[in-house]
């Protein structure tokens, strides 16, 4: 073999590696438990931030992903308010203002993805239906059947988002379109994705799908998952 043949050998060689591994920049995840999709047009950097990417997403959910169609969906608030809502995917994004914050999102499998978060803020939402003085849980209800919740002082004090796009894509099927619980600073199943409907309750022992099955009510992402 001469030394063209070689080169020749080389450059095809740290191509393929090159094109292997650049496909998969966040070493912390496999390129096995990635999903198949990609989205070119996700950002991986804000404000000086890096960004874990969208395709990071595990899928493990109860009954798998949803199709959600915005022609029949409607976004609910019931419960202990003075006015109950239901309003429609496009209603929602105009009457609120959105907000963005860079959010890490840690699973108890072991795997977190940092992300650019943008939704509305819960507040907002809450405030248009007035909460009723004797409210302390604000539950959350998803299209899968799935419900999570979260005590109301920590939803208005840490003024949560209720997330509509990630890395400035709109929240794609799997991850929870049309609205995604930004539970910042609690475990991933605070995280409901595929939101439908928002109850505010009085029943401080409410427990939802993990919750019940063991899981830290609290669920403190600095703190263990298990209360055990
Ligand atoms: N509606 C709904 N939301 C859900 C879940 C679910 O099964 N259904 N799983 C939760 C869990 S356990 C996690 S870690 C996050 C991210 O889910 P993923 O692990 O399937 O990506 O979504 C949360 N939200
Ligand atoms: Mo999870």
């Amino acid at each position: 073999m001469n030394i063209e043949k070689y080169t020749v050998l080389l450059f095809a060689v740290s191509g393929f590696f090159f094109s292997v591994c650049s496909k998969n920049p966040d070493r912390t995840i496999k390129a096995t438990e990635m999903t198949k999709d990609s989205f070119p047009a996700e950002i991986r950097e804000y404000e000086g931030v890096k960004l874990s990417s969208i395709t990071g997403f595990r899928e493990n959910s109860i009954k798998g992903p949803q199709k959600v169609d915005t022609s029949d969906y409607r976004l609910e608030v019931t419960g202990l308010v003075d006015t109950p809502l239901s309003y429609t995917y496009a209603e929602v994004i105009e009457r609120f203002k959105s907000y963005k914050r860079v959010l890490l999102m840690k699973c108890v499998e072991g795997w977190s993805l940092n992300l650019l978060w943008e939704g509305i803020r819960l507040n907002d939402l809450l405030d248009d239906a007035g909460i009723r003085e004797d409210a302390r849980i604000v539950i959350f209800h998803s299209t899968d059947g799935y419900t999570t919740s979260l005590p109301l002082f920590y939803v208005q004090d840490k003024d949560l988002l209720l997330a509509f796009k990630i890395n400035e894509v709109v929240l794609p099927p799997k991850q929870g379109f049309p609205f995604m619980l930004a539970a910042e600073g609690k475990w991933g199943y605070k995280w409901a994705r595929w939101v439908e409907r928002i109850e505010l309750s009085a029943d401080s022992t409410y427990k939802g799908f993990w919750e019940s099955r063991g899981y830290s009510n609290d669920a403190s992402d600095d703190k263990p998952f298990f209360d055990r």
